[in-house]
């Protein structure tokens, strides 16, 4: 075998090392959750409400609490307290849309103004 030859093979056995090592950090464990990107997160920080994946789908689309609101084209999960506090917590504002300003809607629909509600008296 010439030098060259030799080196060819050096330069073959390196890029196949290379590319093996590349394919084993893409490959994700059964429970891992997969971001956009290829990296590999673990399974429980999937809808954990921390953002994970640079491009944050590792919180979109996951099942809401009974305590929190979906966001409308996002997907993410907000604290209902969160709602209607006038702080956009939604990317499309969406927590902050259908607000009767200065009102509160109580689970029954009735409308009331802000100062009756928690004043320790039912409407
Ligand atoms: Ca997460
Ligand atoms: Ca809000």
């Amino acid at each position: 075998m010439g030098t060259r030859s030799f080196l060819l093979l050096l330069v073959a056995v390196h890029c196949a090392v290379h590319i093996r090592a590349q394919l084993f950090r893409q490959t994700c464990g059964a429970d891992d959750f997969r971001c956009n990107n290829g990296r590999c997160i673990e399974g429980s920080r999937r809808c954990d409400r921390v953002v994970d994946c640079p491009s944050q789908e590792d919180e979109q689309n996951c099942e809401c609490r009974s305590n929190e609101f979906r966001c409308v084209s996002d997907g993410f999960c907000i604290e209902s307290r969160k709602r209607c506090d006038g702080v956009n917590h939604c990317t499309d504002n969406s927590d902050e849309i259908d607000c009767a300003t200065g009102f509160f809607r109580c689970r029954n629909g009735k409308i009331l103004p802000h100062n009756q509600r928690c004043n320790r008296q039912y409407d």
